[in-house]
C-alpha cells in the first residue's frame, strides 16, 4: 500500500513530517510537528508553478527541453559549465546532480549564502559544529533567542517555550521579544560587545562554572583579560542597554538549564565568525555544554551523520557568494534564485548576462528564470521519492511520492538523463535513497533519526585538539553609521520562505526616522540603490531599516565580499542612506 507519509522540503530548521490525506497536507501529530504546519505549507497548492519547460521564451516539451540541455552541454567544453545550487528544496536528493557535474568535470560552488561565518566560529572554537537539538531546548528552563524570529522562521520551536523563561536579543522587538522575560534592543552588530560583557561580569561576580573551565577551557583568564579591554560604560551606551540589563540576564541564567538559541542574524556581518564564537564563550562560562537541557543551538549542519554518496571530492568550485558566472559559458541554477537572494544584485546580473547559455531549474517564474535560455521545471515534492533531515533537530524524513503529475522532471531523472548521455555512471533511485535511510535508526521511542547525531554533544570536551575550547584572541570593533545612515537589517518574512510563496515588499523603519508611511523611498548603499514604499513599524529601533530577505532588490544594497571566515555572504555589512521620492 502507498505512503501517506512525507515532510516539508523547505529550507527551515523544523523539517515538520506530513501526513498527505486525499490533496490535504496535515501535520504529523507526534514528535516536535506537534499538528501543525506553517502558511507555506497550508497554502502550498496555490502558488503557480512553472508547468512547461521553454526554450529563448517557447514553449517546448521535456522531451526537447532534455535534448536541448543535452546539445548546450556537447557544445560546451565542460570546464565552462557551472552548476550553481541553491536551498529550495533542502531534501537529499538534490544533491544527485552535484555528482554529475562533478564526474563531467563541471564546477560546483562553494561558501554559503546563509550560516557560514556563524559556523566557521562554532568550529574554531568547539573543533567541530555538531548542534543542539530541538528535543534538548525542551529540556531548558532558560531560553535566550539571540538573534532568532521563532515566530518566522521556526514556529516549532515555540510549543517548547511555555512555561520557561524567556530571553530575546534582538534589535527588533518581535512577538517573540513582547512575550519575554527580558528584551535586549540590541544595536546590529553589537552583540560581540555584549557576549564579550556578559562574559566579564559573569566572572566578576564569580559565577563561571570553575569546574567546567579548568577541564575544558583553561585558557580562561587570558579571554577574560580580553573582555577588560571594553570600556564597560561607553560601549553598554552604544549598543542600547545598561548595566541593570546585564545584572538581569545573568540573574536568569546562573545555575539554570539554559539554551542559547542563535540564528543567522547574528553572523551576516564579515566578523560574523567572532560574534558567534563570543557567544559560545559565554556558554563555555556557564558551563552549558555537555549537559542535558544545556548548550548553544545554531544551524547545525543537516548532514552530519551522512554521508554523501556523491563523489564530488575532487571538484573544481568557485564561491556561491561573488560567483564568476561571466568565466563560464553555461550556468546551470537548481532549486535557487541568485538574482533575488545573492549579495550585490548589479553585480550578479552583470556577470551572468556574460553568459552564454543561462538554464534555470526550478519551481517558480522569478527574476532568475526571467533571463534563462532554457528553463526546466522541477518536480514539486509530492511529486517524487525523496528523504531528508534538519538543521535543527536530528529526525530523518522519509518523503514518499504521493501523486503523478505529468509536470516537470525530478533531480533524479535529469541527472540520470545527464549521467546517460555523458557516460557518468548513477545508481538507481532506489539505491540512493537506501544510502541515506541506512543512516537513520529507529529510537526507542519509534522516532526514526540520523543514527551518529548525539542528542547531547561535547559530553567528554570539545574536539579540538586538546579538548579544549578556544577563545577568542582578538576581535574586530565594528563599523559605526554616520548620523546620516541607517543600519539595513535583512530577516526574514512570516510569508515568504527567501524568495518563493509572497514575497514582502516594503521598508519598515521607525516613525523617529521622519518618514510616512505609504511614502516612496529609495535607499542607497555603496553597493547600489532601490526604492522602496514605507511602513511605519515602531518596534524597530530608530536607526534601523528592516527590508526582509526575500523582497525585490533588498540585495542591490548588499556587498558580495565574503565574511573573515566562513566563506559567507554579509547581507547586514552595508549602511544605507534614504532618499524620499514623493
Ligand atoms: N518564514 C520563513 N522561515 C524561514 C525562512 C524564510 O525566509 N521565511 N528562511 C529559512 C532560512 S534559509 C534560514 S537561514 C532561517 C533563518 O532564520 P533566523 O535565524 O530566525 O534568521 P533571520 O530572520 O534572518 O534573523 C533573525 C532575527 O535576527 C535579528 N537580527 C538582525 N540583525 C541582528 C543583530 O545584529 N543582532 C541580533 N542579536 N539580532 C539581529 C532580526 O531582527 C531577526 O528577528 O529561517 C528559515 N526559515
Ligand atoms: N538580503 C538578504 N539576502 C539573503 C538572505 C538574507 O537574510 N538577506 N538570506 C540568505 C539565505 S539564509 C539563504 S538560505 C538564501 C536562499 O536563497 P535561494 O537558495 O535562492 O532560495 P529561494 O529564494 O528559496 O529560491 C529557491 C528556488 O528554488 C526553487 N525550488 C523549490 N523547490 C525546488 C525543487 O524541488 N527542485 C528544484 N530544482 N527547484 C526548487 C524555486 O523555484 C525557488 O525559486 O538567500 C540568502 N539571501
Ligand atoms: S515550519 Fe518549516 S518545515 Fe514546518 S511546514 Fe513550515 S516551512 Fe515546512
Ligand atoms: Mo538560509
Amino acid at each position: 500500500m502507498k505512503s501517506s507519509i512525507t515532510a516539508c522540503p523547505l529550507d527551515c530548521y523544523d523539517a515538520c513530517g506530513i501526513v498527505y490525506d486525499e490533496g490535504k497536507l496535515k501535520a504529523f501529530k507526534d514528535g516536535h510537528t506537534q499538528g501543525f504546519l506553517c502558511p507555506h505549507l497550508n497554502h502550498y497548492a496555490s502558488h503557480e508553478r512553472i508547468k512547461q519547460p521553454r526554450y529563448k521564451g517557447e514553449v517546448i516539451s521535456m522531451q526537447e527541453a532534455l535534448t536541448k540541455l543535452e546539445e548546450i552541454f556537447s557544445a560546451t567544453l565542460k570546464s565552462e559549465i557551472l552548476h550553481y545550487r541553491g536551498s529550495g528544496n533542502f531534501a537529499l536528493m538534490q544533491g544527485v546532480t552535484d555528482h554529475v557535474f562533478a564526474k563531467i568535470g563541471a564546477y560546483l560552488t562553494d561558501g554559503s549564502l546563509c550560516d557560514g561565518a556563524g559556523e566557521a566560529g562554532i568550529v574554531e572554537g568547539r573543533g567541530s559544529n555538531k548542534n543542539m537539538p530541538l528535543s534538548e531546548i525542551a529540556k531548558s528552563e532558560v531560553v535566550v533567542l539571540w538573534g532568532r524570529n521563532p515566530h518566522a522562521t521556526s514556529s516549532h520551536l515555540l510549543p517548547l517555550l511555555k512555561d520557561k523563561t524567556v530571553i530575546v536579543i534582538d534589535p527588533v522587538k518581535t512577538k517573540i521579544a513582547k512575550m519575554a522575560n527580558l528584551h535586549i534592543q540590541i544595536k546590529p552588530h553589537t552583540d560581540i560587545f555584549l557576549a564579550m560583557l556578559l562574559y566579564r561580569f559573569l566572572h566578576i561576580e564569580d559565577s563561571c562554572d570553575d569546574a567546567f573551565l579548568e577541564a575544558f577551557a583553561t585558557e580562561h583568564e587570558d579571554y577574560y583579560e580580553l573582555t577588560q579591554t571594553i570600556r564597560i560604560k561607553a560601549i553598554l551606551e552604544d549598543i542600547g542597554m545598561t548595566l541593570g540589563q546585564i545584572g538581569d540576564f545573568l540573574h536568569l541564567v546562573v545555575g539554570k538549564k539554559t539554551a542559547i538559541v542563535c540564528g543567522v542574524g547574528i553572523q551576516k556581518y564579515r566578523d560574523g565568525a567572532d560574534v558567534m564564537r563570543a557567544i559560545d564563550a559565554l556558554a563555555v562560562g556557564l558551563g552549558l555544554f555537555g549537559k542535558e537541557g544545556c548548550g548553544v543551538a545554531y544551524l547545525g549542519n543537516s548532514q552530519e551523520g551522512i554521508n554523501s554518496p556523491s563523489e564530488t571530492q575532487k571538484a573544481k568550485r568557485v564561491s556561491k557568494v561573488n560567483t564568476p558566472f561571466d568565466e563560464f559559458k553555461t550556468v546551470f541554477i537548481q532549486g535557487a534564485n541568485p538574482l533575488a537572494q545573492m549579495p550585490d544584485t548589479n553585480r550578479v546580473l552583470d556577470a551572468i548576462e556574460h553568459t552564454q547559455n543561462v538554464i534555470y531549474f526550478g519551481l517558480y517564474e522569478n527574476e532568475t528564470n526571467a533571463i534563462a535560455d532554457l528553463v526546466i521545471p522541477a518536480k514539486t515534492f509530492l511529486e517524487k521519492e525523496d528523504i531528508r533531515t534538519s538543521y535543527s533537530h536530528n529526525g530523518m524524513m522519509v518523503m514518499h511520492k504521493q501523486v503523478e503529475s505529468d509536470i516537470g522532471i525530478s533531480e533524479y531523472d535529469l541527472a540520470a538523463y545527464l549521467g546517460n548521455a555523458f557516460d557518468v555512471q548513477l545508481k538507481s533511485e532506489a539505491e540512493y535513497l537506501e544510502h541515506f535511510k541506512n543512516h537513520g535508526v529507529v529510537k526507542i521511542d519509534g522516532s526514526f533519526e540520523v543514527e551518529n547525531r548525539e542528542a547531547v554533544p561535547y559530553k567528554e570536551g570539545f574536539d579540538t585538539d586538546d579538548n579544549e575550547f578556544v577563545f577568542l584572541e582578538e576581535f574586530e570593533v565594528p563599523q559605526k553609521v554616520d548620523e546620516e545612515e541607517f543600519y539595513l537589517i535583512t530577516p526574514k518574512a512570516a510569508s515568504s520562505l527567501n524568495s518563493q510563496f509572497h514575497r514582502d515588499s516594503y521598508a519598515y523603519l521607525h516613525a523617529a526616522a521622519g518618514f510616512s508611511e505609504g511614502s516612496r523611498i529609495k535607499l542607497l548603499s555603496n553597493s547600489g540603490e532601490a526604492e522602496f514604499v514605507v511602513k511605519i513599524n515602531n518596534d524597530l529601533r530608530e536607526d534601523c531599516v528592516l527590508v526582509h530577505s526575500g523582497a525585490k532588490e533588498v540585495n542591490n544594497l548588499t556587498t558580495s565580499k565574503h565574511s573573515y571566515e566562513g566563506k559567507s555572504a554579509i547581507f547586514q555589512e552595508n549602511f544605507v542612506r534614504i532618499l524620499k521620492i514623493d
